[in-house]
């Protein structure tokens, strides 16, 4: 199911580059840039970029050296998209852990599952696509799944784990509980 997401993904943002050099203005696109070396290569986030267009959010994550395992997968990540300012933290989260990708709503921090989907494969187009040799994991989400909110904020997590499943480094941008700044819909 993930290889299928992240190929779909990968011709999506092939022919959604193509388009774009013709359509400059079609997406409000900002890019936050966070420090070297603040935690182990392989989780060190250096840039989140957030496009915000008329029918998707596209969070592009950028880590030092991303190391992808047996399976192709990256180590736990977590983006966490604010939509409301008036309710207290994220209203939704996509990521990857656990062999897994996922789509959770979120109240206070908290995930939780869609009535219909437990483990967070709600279907409503979400994709994820992970490069080892860009070093990006790039998360869509179309708007009809955030509510076609005005404006987004996100705030990331990338965890790695040993074997017993303890977190053994995390980078955290801008920090914990912390959004980047808001992104209007382009
Ligand atoms: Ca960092």
């Amino acid at each position: 199911m993930r290889l299928r997401r992240a190929s779909s993904l990968l011709s999506l943002l092939l022919s959604t580059a193509l388009v774009a050099v013709g359509s400059p203005a079609s997406a409000a696109t900002k890019t936050f840039v966070d420090a070297k070396g603040d935690a182990p290569f392989d989780v060190d986030i250096r840039k989140v970029k957030v496009v915000h267009g008329k029918k998707a959010v596209r969070i592009v994550v950028r880590v030092q050296d991303l190391v992808l395992d047996e399976f192709g997968l990256a180590p736990e990540s977590s983006v966490f998209i604010d939509t409301k300012k008036s309710k207290r933290g994220p209203e939704y989260m996509v990521g990857t852990g656990g062999y897994h990708a996922y789509f959770f709503a979120v109240k206070n921090w908290k995930l939780l599952s869609f009535p219909d989907d437990p483990y967070g494969d709600i279907t409503c187009g979400w994709k994820l696509a992970e490069s080892e040799s860009a070093d990006l994991l790039t998360y869509q989400v179309p708007r009809s799944c955030l509510g076609n909110p005005s404006r987004i904020r996100v705030s990331v997590v990338i965890r790695s784990y040993d074997q017993d499943g303890n977190t053994v480094s995390s980078d955290k941008s801008p920090a914990y509980r912390k959004f980047h700044g808001w992104v209007r819909r382009g």
